[in-house]
């Protein structure tokens, strides 16, 4: 059903909570659907300046369902299909919206549930967050961007070994290795969570978006493409009333009030 996915937006801040507890918010093709809408939603909504994904429950997301995967394989169904038809989509889509994504994440991510974190702009997690490179241990390849994002966050060869052995990483562990952001007692995430997502949410929203924007063109080009990247992007930001308003601020010696455009 749709409360799989739950939405709500409140200050600026839309909140997606992967809601299905019992199974530690392993996604099923539903559930990938409804957590693409929401994802779409997101991006569309004027109210929504950071986008806020959690898992409800002790996990944060077992990545793909293997019940839905067994009867899949019994009957015959390939793979490409959902990586192509799901997951690819909902990565694309959070990497190119044009506002901060933060992954709150509250307990287990595995597999593409991890993908789903590192697809993220910002991880927070609980101290009794784990993150399981699942993969291979049931015979697969990373899907969900892991190949991509992981080395990017914690260096080739650590990638390389994560994905090839899988040792589930404690959040503390990941803390050192560059894997998130921060590390909270599992009491204080909420409010941690919401302290940083205010904090972009009241931010230049513009600005937020050329840097994502740059750091993926970068990330696949050489320096000369990136610099003319930044000059068209800075035109851009240069534009926005958030950049003549804080400009102004500055000389007035005043705090800047972003607005989001
Ligand atoms: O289709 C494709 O193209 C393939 C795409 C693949 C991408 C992937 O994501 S591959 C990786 C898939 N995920 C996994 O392999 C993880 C499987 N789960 C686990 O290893 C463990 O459940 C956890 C480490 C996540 C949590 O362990 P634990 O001991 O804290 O909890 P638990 O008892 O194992 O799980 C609680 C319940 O959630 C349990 O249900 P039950 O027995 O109470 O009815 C368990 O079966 C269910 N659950 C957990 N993960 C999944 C799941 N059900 C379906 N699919 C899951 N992935």
């Amino acid at each position: 059903g749709h409360d799989q996915v739950l939405y709500a937006v409140e200050d600026g801040v839309a909140t997606i909570t992967l809601n299905r507890p019992d199974a530690m918010n392993a996604l099923t093709i539903s559930m990938k659907a409804a957590l693409l809408e929401a994802l779409e939603r997101a991006r569309e909504d004027a109210q929504a300046r950071v986008v806020v994904l959690t898992g409800a429950g002790r996990g944060f997301c077992a990545g793909q369902d293997l019940r839905e995967h067994a009867d899949n394989l019994e009957a015959g169904v390939g793979l490409d299909n959902t990586v192509r038809a799901h997951y690819n989509p909902i990565v694309s889509t959070i990497a190119a919206m044009g506002k901060p994504v933060v992954a709150v994440v509250n307990g287990i991510a595995a597999g593409a549930g991890a993908s789903l974190a590192f697809a993220c702009d910002f991880r927070i997690a609980a101290e009794g967050a784990k993150f399981a490179m699942a993969f291979g241990a049931i015979g697969l390849a990373p899907d969900s961007g892991a190949s991509w994002t992981l080395p990017r966050l914690v260096g080739p060869a650590r990638a390389r070994e994560l994905l090839m052995l899988g040792e589930p990483v404690g959040a503390q562990r990941a803390l050192e290795i560059g894997m998130v952001n921060s590390v909270v007692p599992g009491d204080d995430l909420a409010a941690s969570a919401r302290e940083l997502a205010a904090r972009l949410a009241q931010g230049p929203t513009v600005a937020y978006g050329a840097i994502k924007q740059a750091l993926d063109f970068s990330a696949a080009h050489p320096l000369e493409d990136s610099l003319e990247m930044e000059a068209d992007l800075q035109d851009a930001c240069a534009k926005s009333e958030d950049h003549h308003n804080a400009t102004r601020a500055f000389l007035a010696k005043e705090r800047p009030v972003f607005h989001g455009r």
